[in-house]
């Protein structure tokens, strides 16, 4: 099949696995943030299934953030389309009732580690190559306020001011130091510490740990689901500037010049 989210589900465990598998960078595209949220709201409505793995299949990437070219030269319409579905997958995994880790095995830029914060426990594998970060002012545009906020809720605000305008990524052993992220592991055992970990998340009751959790969430939650429309058009407006329009062309031409 040509699915860009491939599930296991243990049914022993209570535990799922959700591979991201969009080579070549696991960009969020229309297509994939769609089949994301059907598949996580599955397993939200299966009651064998109380915890989440969140890792990527494609080799050195966990996921390179919003798809660009979903972003560049579409209709408004369109627009409008592609952020109700980014606005969608974050309203799902950030406030899912399930345990959600997410098993960082490669790069995680802006999008990417949206939703690698957007998780409970964030593990990440400890190859330098990779990095992690909300990096959108170096393309010219900015974290909308939920982004903003999730980055807050994680790493406070000092970190959060300096990240945000610089646009930093930071490498693995940063993004410890920060508590960006909560564990390095070498890159053969993430998968395997992330299954111990959700042993331990998943040894408390769940209706505890899931009060616990959307007492601590559901005010961002709100925030959004308050300003939800007003946040649509701010986007549309947004990048529908010319002046947006070109810098997202000259960083997609950078990336591109890069490789050659
Ligand atoms: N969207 C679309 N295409 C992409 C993206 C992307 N995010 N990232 C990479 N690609 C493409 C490349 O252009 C390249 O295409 P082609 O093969 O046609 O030349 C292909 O994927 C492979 O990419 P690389 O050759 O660069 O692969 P590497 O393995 O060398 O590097 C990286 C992988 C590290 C992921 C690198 O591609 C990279 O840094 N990508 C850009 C990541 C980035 O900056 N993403 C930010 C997206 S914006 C976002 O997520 C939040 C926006 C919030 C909205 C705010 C507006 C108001």
């Amino acid at each position: 099949s040509n699915s860009k989210i491939l599930v296991e589900l243990d049914e022993s465990t209570g535990v799922a696995a959700m591979k991201l598998k969009s080579p070549p960078v696991n960009s969020l595209s229309l297509d994939f943030l769609t089949e994301f949220c059907i598949s996580l709201e599955k397993l939200e409505n299966n009651k064998a299934c109380r915890g989440v793995i969140l890792t990527s299949a494609v080799p050195q990437i966990f996921s390179a953030g919003l798809d660009i070219t979903e972003m560049c030269g579409k209709s408004e319409e369109h627009y409008a389309e592609f952020w109700r579905a980014v606005q969608e997958m974050w309203l799902t995994l950030y406030s899912s009732s399930m345990v959600t880790i997410a098993a960082v095995n490669g790069s995680s830029p802006a999008g990417g580690c949206l939703m690698a914060v957007s998780c409970d426990y964030r593990i990440m594998a400890e190859n330098p190559k990779y990095s992690i970060g909300l990096n959108e002012t170096q393309l010219g545009i900015v974290a909308p306020f939920w982004f903003k906020d999730t980055m807050l809720n994680t790493v406070g605000h000092r970190c959060t001011e300096r990240s945000l305008q610089l646009g930093l990524l930071y490498s693995p052993r940063e993004a410890l130091k920060i508590g960006l992220v909560d564990e390095l592991v070498p890159e053969e055992k993430i998968q395997n510490v992330a299954g111990e970990t959700m042993g331990q998340w998943l040894a408390i009751p769940d209706h505890a740990r899931q009060l616990s959790k959307s007492s601590l969430r559901k005010p961002t939650v709100d925030r959004l689901l308050a300003h939800r429309e007003a946040d649509v058009q701010d986007f549309v407006r947004f990048i529908s500037r010319d002046s947006i329009q070109k810098s997202l062309q000259v960083y997609m031409g950078m990336l591109k010049r890069r490789k050659a």
